[in-house]
């Protein structure tokens, strides 16, 4: 068909390399820890760099590729999104939340308080792009924007994972803070904060378990 080449690589493993291959790697993805004690220890720009390359090598829905990433280092705009992200999180603690959704956040012992935002090296911050803009700034539709960018922010963590980095995935609900201080424009919706850095030597985790093979899948053989 017109448009289309061979494909270009395909890594063919035996049975046993593609066991050893799937064990291995869920061993390394079980070592990822959310972490919300955070270092200020520096982190190269290009490992960033590299990490959104990663995130944008994401299927998506017809190939829009509706997302984009802002990556901060400045702390002057780090200072920002912390404070505008307080107010809506003291929102949040204070009246927004349910009983239900405080009593589920208990066991992370998170609250208003959101130093790592201004510690931690880098931010990034995703946008969805609800609509695509041509060159003449018609709008492009684009689909399953949500499961794009969604999956896109998954292998974002995966690759900051690979590089050595600590994430900690942060929703401050609403976030439209996030467009005005990042000048983004009216088609993007922000997604998600994606905290990233080198853990605090003391960093500390909630004793958390994951679910078991049998409580999240089922099979039909
Ligand atoms: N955005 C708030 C509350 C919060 C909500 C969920 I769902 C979490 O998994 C963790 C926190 C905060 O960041 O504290």
């Amino acid at each position: 068909m017109k448009g289309f080449i061979p494909l270009p690589y395909f890594s063919y493993l035996s049975d046993d390399e593609m066991r050893q291959s799937a064990v291995e790697f869920n061993q390394f993805l079980q070592k990822r820890r959310t972490v919300r004690d955070f270092s200020d220890k520096p982190v190269a720009k290009e490992i960033i760099e590299q990490c959104i390359l990663a995130a944008g090598s994401a299927p998506s829905g017809a190939h829009m590729q509706p997302w984009h990433f802002v990556a901060i280092s400045n702390s002057e705009i780090k200072a920002k999104i912390r404070e505008a992200a307080e107010i809506e999180e003291k929102e949040f603690y204070e009246h927004r939340a349910s009983k239900e959704w405080l009593k589920a956040l208990e066991p992370l012992g998170t609250d208003t308080n959101k130093p790592f935002l201004e510690k931690a090296p880098w931010l990034i911050a995703i946008f969805a792009e609800r609509y695509g803009l041509d060159e003449q700034g018609n709008r492009i539709k684009h689909y399953y924007t949500p499961e794009s960018v969604g999956i896109s922010c998954g292998m974002l963590i995966s690759a900051l994972h690979a590089s050595g980095l600590a994430t900690l995935t942060h929703t401050p609900s609403p976030m439209g803070f996030l467009k005005d201080i990042l000048k983004r424009p009216t088609n993007e919706r922000p997604f998600l904060i994606l905290v990233c850095g080198h853990p605090a030597e003391d960093a500390t985790v909630p004793d958390l378990k994951r679910l078991e093979l049998e409580e999240v899948s089922s099979f039909f053989e």
